[in-house]
């Protein structure tokens, strides 16, 4: 097959790339990114050196170069990791938010319609669920929990995902949707919470725990998730949606003291700081349906995970050296300076 994987310079995308290559051998792919401030082509360097994976670079927004790629390379299938990631950022600036998560979706699906690809896979977020009471441990999302979004962000990856269903009911639109919980491991950009606190825990700077990190997420190792996005793009079911989970909710507080536990650092290094604006509580996935229909399974456990990322972050400090050494910089001081 020839598959289309959007986003691929950046976290989740650029591990799909390598799973691709990795286990799928008889899959050429190219990869479509507009290497934004989140986009990294050194993360793709030994990727570029397989005949099987071509990059181009572009923005999924430009109908022209989008649509001249679907006619030059008619995929037989579509995966849509690219967006704008970052909830902080959307609370900042939500408009290229908007732009890119929403009418990008809407222009590779006019493509894929023009082009008539087979098959569209969207990858989506548990966030789009909204939050879940602490108190509350029996309720976990599901593919039927209410859309119920809070952040500029977790919105335009809602509305996005309510156009992709609108299209497979109007148009007959062949998609699957996917909705993951937090992802971790190697070559997620240090803006997000573990790379965040691995990357200062060893600068001996202060970890910034937004409110007083109660916060729950539902961890699951960033392979996983390729796993289950290749199961959903092969085997699910047309105009289904897919929630992704590996049940490991943690709060925010314990991962941020287990990564200093692990650098050896002291948790004097922890600072509360003021919270996030409309801070969702907790998430969690019940992946019962990828599970049973599907026979996805996490496959690596957190106590695991969690060692081989901060390995991954100690073996490979130019990569993440550089980024924080840059522009993002500033974004860092204008975050954080006086938070
Ligand atoms: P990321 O920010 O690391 O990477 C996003 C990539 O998309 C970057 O390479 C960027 O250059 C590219 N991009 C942004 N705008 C673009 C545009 N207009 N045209 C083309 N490329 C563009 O994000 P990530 O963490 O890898 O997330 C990938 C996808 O997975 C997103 O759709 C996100 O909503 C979803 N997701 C992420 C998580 C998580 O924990 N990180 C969890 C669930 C779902
Ligand atoms: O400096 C920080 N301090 C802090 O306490 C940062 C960056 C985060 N946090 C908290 C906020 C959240 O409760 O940690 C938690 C995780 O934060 P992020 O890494 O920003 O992730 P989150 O907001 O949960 O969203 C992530 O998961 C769902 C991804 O960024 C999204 O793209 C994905 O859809």
């Amino acid at each position: 097959m020839k598959i289309l994987v959007t986003g691929c310079a950046g976290f989740i995308g650029a591990n799909h790339i390598y799973y691709l290559l990795d286990n799928c051998k008889d899959d050429e792919v190219v990869g479509f990114d507009a290497l934004t401030y989140a986009g990294n082509l050194e993360t793709l360097e030994t990727a570029i050196k397989s005949p099987r994976f071509r990059f181009v670079k572009g923005d999924i927004t430009d109908r022209e170069t989008v649509e001249k790629l679907f006619e030059k390379e008619r995929f037989d299938v579509v995966i849509n990791f690219a967006a704008e990631s970052h909830v902080d950022r959307s609370i900042e600036d939500p408009s290229v938010f908007l732009r890119t998560n929403i009418l990008g979706t809407q222009t590779l699906m006019d493509a894929a319609r023009k082009y008539e690809v087979p098959r569209f896979h969207q990858v989506s977020t548990d966030e789009v669920y909204g939050d879940l009471p602490l108190d509350r441990p029996d309720l976990m999302f599901t593919e039927t929990t209410p859309i119920h979004t809070s952040s500029p962000y977790s919105a335009s990856k809602a509305s996005a995902d309510l156009l992709v269903q609108a299209y497979c009911r109007t148009y007959g639109f062949p998609a699957t949707i996917s909705r993951c919980s937090n992802n971790y491991g190697p070559y997620q950009f240090p803006e997000k919470l573990i790379p965040l606190m691995i990357a200062n825990a060893l600068a001996d700077k202060p970890l910034p725990v937004y409110g007083e990190g109660l916060n729950v997420r539902d961890w699951l190792y960033v392979e996983d998730h390729c796993i289950a996005v290749d199961k959903v793009m092969r085997h699910g079911k047309i105009g289904e949606v897919y929630n992704i989970g590996g049940h490991n909710e943690m709060r925010n507080i314990d991962i941020v003291k287990l990564i200093l536990e692990k650098l050896g650092k002291p948790e004097s290094l922890i600072t509360f700081v003021t919270d996030r604006k409309g801070h969702d509580m907790r998430y969690a996935i019940d992946p019962t349906k990828i599970s049973e229909e599907l026979g996805w399974l996490p496959s690596t456990a957190f106590a695991d995970g969690i060692v081989k990322t901060i390995d991954w972050y100690l073996a490979n400090k130019p990569w993440w050296e550089r980024i924080i050494s840059g522009e993002y910089a500033k974004y860092y001081e204008q975050m954080y300076g006086s938070r």
